[in-house]
């Protein structure tokens, strides 16, 4: 991607971040038309571009400065700083603040019929996640032993599939897990939505941009509480 004066931000294209990341601008004054087929919206007030694409990629379009900002769930910014860290990749960004929307938790969770006492109840059974990087370390900071079953999705089905002896994914009011038989044990990271700044010099002008979309942010945010 060539250089730019333009600010980019990455926001996720379609899911559970898509439209309050798309709201959350809008309500700082960012003017902006989406156009499903398109990767990229240009602000047609601010010198702003919008990539729209998955939110696993967000981390690591900022920590490498291909854009400027991101919006993004902490557990997948977290599972990408450890990612990093392990593979001792930099990962050059900021979190710039909290937001309030995508409130979830990444846990534990067995089937009904499981008798769980406490996490060592689950010493060398195998867990299907999407966050290995956070599981492992919560199950090192535990001195538990397990094999994970990597699952981009459909995590929750994995025990009744035989593929694992449980899970470990993400809750927001619990209804998948009781869908699926299976009741939450642990909870191992609390998140939610955040706004992250890549660390590379910015130009003074985007610098001051961003400065003046966050104070927009921080009132926004204010207003809501
Ligand atoms: O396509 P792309 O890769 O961009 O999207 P995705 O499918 O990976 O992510 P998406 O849109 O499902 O979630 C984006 C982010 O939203 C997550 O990384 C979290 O930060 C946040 N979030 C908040 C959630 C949930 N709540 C949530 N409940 N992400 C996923 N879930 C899923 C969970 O995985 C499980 O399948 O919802 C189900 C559980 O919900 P409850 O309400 O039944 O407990
Ligand atoms: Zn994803």
């Amino acid at each position: 991607m060539s250089e730019s004066n333009r600010l980019r931000i990455a926001i996720q294209k379609s899911g559970r971040l898509s439209e309050e990341s798309m709201k959350l601008l809008r309500s700082c004054g960012v003017k902006f038309n989406i156009n499903e087929q398109r990767l990229i919206a240009h602000s047609d007030n601010l010198p702003i571009d919008l990539l729209r694409v998955r939110d696993d990629d967000i981390p690591g379009l900022v920590m490498d400065s291909v854009v400027d900002l991101g919006i993004i769930g902490e557990n997948v910014l977290e599972e990408e700083q450890i990612e990093r860290e392990r593979l001792d990749k930099p990962s050059r960004c900021i979190k710039l603040r909290g937001l309030d929307f995508g409130t979830c938790r990444l846990s534990l969770a067995v089937p009904n019929e499981f008798s769980y006492e406490n996490a060592q109840s689950l010493e060398g059974l195998r867990i299907a996640t999407s966050y290995p990087n956070l599981l492992r370390r919560y199950m090192k900071k535990k001195g538990i032993t397990y094999t994970d079953c990597m699952l981009k999705g459909s995590v929750e089905v994995a025990p009744r599939a035989g593929l694992a002896d449980g899970i470990c994914d993400l809750v927001s009011t619990g209804a998948t897990l009781e869908a699926n038989g299976l009741y939450e044990t642990e909870v191992i990271y609390r998140s939610s939505a955040c706004i992250i700044q890549s660390t590379q010099t910015q130009t003074p002008e985007k610098q001051a941009l961003i400065d003046k979309i966050l104070s927009r942010i921080n009132g926004v945010v204010r207003a809501k509480e």
